[in-house]
């Protein structure tokens, strides 16, 4: 029994030691919310958690863009079009499958009825139109500075964009809604922009900028397919940065074979860290119990039914082992609420327990992270139609239409960062003229459930590059494992 028990440690030491962390931290923070501490000992107290945010940050822009480089360009041409054309249709596919989950599920639960409010008059006004966010979205594709957009801290302002007058009233200030946007410089434009809501007004007149940090990965994926592409058709021309990225991308990946072992320390602060910051959780049951069980049904549906189902028929493979060997990339996932965060952990579980072809990983998962999020689109479109009911507002086959397809573009656009589900928010609410203020009606959960939204967008990449790895298993039979370069393409 000991030795059995010793060799179990030893092959998923890490993994019980995750689930320990989440369990020692949730335990942690709501004893700790007992003692009352002072904000600024909860930031030293989150200084752990902090530190392994940054460390998992800091693996990504190196990452993405030595897999997807050094990925692609391995692959012959077709094989790459191939693999690419298959990934993006899987994708979107499941993507939109996981808004129609989302759809049925608010419908069937009408968690709106039990948070139901005076219909009083059309309250606030769309902060943006769904066009320019759409555009904004689109912008940020393609992003003036790559490096930049990915990992600047953004200097932002405070600039108030909205009065919620249905909020002001004598006795309380006005409260207002911020869009924290990336005023470029002498220009009047909110690029990239965040919602923070509400906070207490002394923030609100603030004059220096805040900060926050932000990760536009998006840009990333684009220009490394690109540049792994036309280095797949360069042949041997291409050899020595190819080469370097298959260096890089070994020496990433053995940084985070050490730095995983720090991650269940990270995770107990990450996650007592972000539960003393919460707001009172019986303050927000009654209004929000329905709304919170109904997406998190609507994710167990999706996420542990559709997706499983469709990786066994697809494989034929016994999903439960995949899912099992990824557990470690889900429970980093749910303390970091971010799915680019995690990549490299998805990244390691995927080729040391899943054995899944190394170029396949390289193109899927970091594709994966930035467009396929199957839990955030599911999520933006529940919170879009309990919004509707909260507002007793009947919506028509074509806005339910129209809700779908924009949760999908929506979610494409999210970045694998915290609670970015939240911001692209907006392009639904406001494509269907949902009041876009009420965002604040479900910012009191959306925290928690971020983490079990992010959660399913690593397991929909991860399943996704299973999927792959089997369709494509005759493309990369003959040379498994290997990584030479196509011949030259005239
Ligand atoms: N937290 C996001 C992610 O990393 C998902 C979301 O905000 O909806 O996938």
């Amino acid at each position: 029994i000991l030795a059995r028990g010793r060799d179990l440690c030893k092959r998923n030491g890490l993994l019980i030691l995750s689930v320990l962390s989440v369990t020692v931290g949730c335990l942690l923070g709501f004893f700790l919310r007992t003692r009352r501490l002072s904000p600024q000992e909860i930031s030293y107290f989150q200084f752990p958690g902090e530190l392994l945010m940054r460390m998992l940050k800091m693996l990504i822009l190196p990452l993405v863009v030595s897999s997807l480089m050094s990925g692609l360009a391995s692959l012959d041409p077709k094989t790459s079009s191939r693999l690419g054309i298959l990934t993006i249709a899987y994708y979107l596919w499941t993507t939109f499958v996981a808004v129609i989950v989302g759809i049925l599920m608010v419908s069937i639960i009408h968690p709106g009825g039990a948070a139901q409010k005076e219909m009083t008059e059309q309250s606030g006004k769309p902060i943006m139109s769904s066009a320019d966010a759409l555009l904004d979205l689109i912008r940020n594709m393609f992003p003036a500075n790559l490096v930049e957009a990915t990992f600047k801290q953004y200097r932002t302002k405070t600039t108030p964009v909205i009065k919620s007058p249905k909020m002001a009233s004598e006795e309380s200030p006005p409260q207002q809604i911020l869009i924290y946007g990336i005023q470029e410089e002498n220009s009047s434009r909110v690029q990239n922009f965040a919602l923070d809501l509400t906070p207490p007004p002394e923030v609100v007149y603030k004059s220096e900028p805040d900060t926050t940090e932000g990760m536009n990965v998006l840009g990333i994926v684009i220009f490394s397919a690109t540049m792994g592409i036309m280095l797949g058709r360069m042949g041997d021309s291409g050899t020595p940065l190819v080469s370097f990225c298959q260096c890089l991308n070994e020496s990433v990946m053995k940084i985070v074979a050490v730095a995983v072992w720090y991650f269940p320390f990270g995770i107990v602060f990450l996650i007592a860290g972000k539960i003393l910051e919460m707001d009172d959780p019986t303050a927000v049951r009654k209004k929000l119990g329905f709304y919170a069980i109904t997406v998190v049904c609507g994710l167990v549906v999706h996420g542990l039914f559709i997706l499983p189902l469709l990786y066994f028929f697809i494989t034929k493979k016994n999903p439960i082992v995949f899912i099992r060997g990824i557990l470690q990339a889900l429970l980093i996932a749910l303390a970091t609420s971010s799915s680019s965060a995690t990549l490299p952990i998805t990244f390691k579980c995927l080729l040391e327990n899943n054995h899944i072809d190394r170029r396949i990983a390289r193109f899927v998962l970091p594709v994966g992270a930035t467009i396929n999020m199957d839990g955030t689109a599911l999520y933006e479109a529940v919170a879009a139609i309990f919004i509707a009911q909260v507002n007793n507002y009947e919506l028509d086959l074509g806005q339910i239409i129209t809700i779908s397809i924009t949760a999908t573009a929506a979610s494409i656009g999210a970045a694998g960062i915290p609670q970015a589900g939240l911001i692209t928010m907006v392009i639904v609410l406001t494509s269907v003229g949902l009041p876009t203020d009420d965002i604040t009606l479900i910012i009191a959960v959306d925290w928690a459930l971020d983490r079990f939204r992010t959660m399913i967008n690593v397991l929909g990449d991860a399943l996704a590059a299973g999927i792959m790895a089997h369709i494509c298993r005759k493309d990369f039979a003959q040379d498994a494992g290997t990584e030479k370069l196509p011949p030259c393409e005239t």
